[in-house]
């Protein structure tokens, strides 16, 4: 099936769609330029994965580097832990909050609670889907739709032959901005290819254990099945596990697509056990370190920043293997 391979496609710019008032700053609080130091609470989702891993080593390395003091929490993938976190923040009233939503919705209460505080809040990764965008100042993190497109692209690239393709999703966390995106842009993308079909789909909750009981649970079910596409790498590393222990060969009898380009991940496409992954960027601490220092300050920042990213094939991979941060 695979014929070509497709090179790297766009690279998000760093874009800013509208300027938005920063004014948060707390009474007393640091501007950053000189002066006390900056304190920010940063609730990050949990440490599910490689790439959590990486951003969350980025966030504390970039912390140290900017003066930053940094009080933070690690929510264990569950959203109440992250809202009692963002709520002692408020109560210690530190000058700025980061968080990485572990799911989308059903933070307007808190938010609010920190905006009365007047604290600024800062998106981190992930998206929530309130309506009112004056609860945060700024979101930094990946264009999660245009990932799932890139993955779906690929596939549609390399299946010209008019052959049935069975493909299996295996989902991130459930409610969370990178599962419900990656999802959709990846159906976009497969949608007008009438041989790419989704025979099933579940989450894995980014997990490696999780997407070894996926597959398990889909091989059981599925007798012919493709491909696989996996929201993240480790994910598609449990697959592997699975496939293996079914005595098929992974990235052979069945191609795997997933996403993040953490070092386990672009090893196991070197490997050829992987065949496709679309990059996510998780060192994103000193863009977050400098946002804060200027809406602290009271500065305008973009209401958007979004992460540059690329995509890699086996050989890609291979060049670029022993260089990776993360
Ligand atoms: O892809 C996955 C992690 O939110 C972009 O979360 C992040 C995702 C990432 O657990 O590995």
């Amino acid at each position: 099936m695979i014929k070509k391979s497709m090179f790297a496609v766009l690279a998000a710019t760093g874009l800013a769609l509208t300027a938005c008032g920063g004014g948060g700053a707390s009474a007393g609080a640091a501007n950053g330029s000189g002066g006390d130091k900056i304190t920010m609470g940063f609730a990050q989702v949990g440490a599910e994965s490689g790439w959590r891993t990486a951003n969350t080593k980025s966030v504390q390395e970039s912390a140290k580097e900017a003066g930053v003091d940094l009080k933070f929490s690690d929510a264990q993938q569950k959203q109440e832990n992250q809202i009692k976190a963002i709520r002692s923040f408020v109560q210690q009233k530190v000058d700025v909050i980061a968080f990485s939503p572990v799911v989308e919705s059903g933070w307007d209460t808190v938010l609010k609670e920190a905006k009365d505080a007047k604290i600024p809040v800062i998106l981190t990764d992930r998206a929530v889907d309130s309506k009112d965008t004056s609860l945060y100042k700024t979101f930094l993190g990946s264009d999660f739709v245009a990932e799932g497109k890139k993955a779906g692209e690929w596939l549609v690239e390399q299946s010209k032959s008019s052959e049935p393709v069975n493909i299996v999703e295996i989902q991130g966390t459930t409610g969370s901005a990178p599962a419900n995106d990656r999802k959709q842009g990846f159906e976009d993308a497969i949608k007008d290819d009438p041989d790419l079909k989704i025979v099933a789909s579940q989450s894995g909750d980014f997990t490696r254990s999780g997407g070894k009981q996926v597959m398990e649970a889909f091989l059981k079910n599925n007798p012919d099945i493709d491909v696989v596409f996996a929201h993240n790498d480790d994910e598609g590393l449990g697959a592997i596990e699975a496939i293996e222990a079914a005595g098929k060969v992974p990235g052979k009898d069945i191609k795997i697509i997933t996403i993040d380009a953490v070092k386990d991940g672009m090893t196991a496409l070197s490997n050829g056990k992987i065949n496709f992954i679309v990059e996510c960027n998780p060192l994103l601490g000193d863009q977050l370190m400098d946002l804060a220092k200027k809406v602290v300050a009271g500065q305008d920042v973009p209401q958007r920043v979004v992460t540059e990213e690329t995509t890699f094939t086996m050989e890609q991979a291979k060049q670029v293997l022993s260089s990776r941060q993360y």
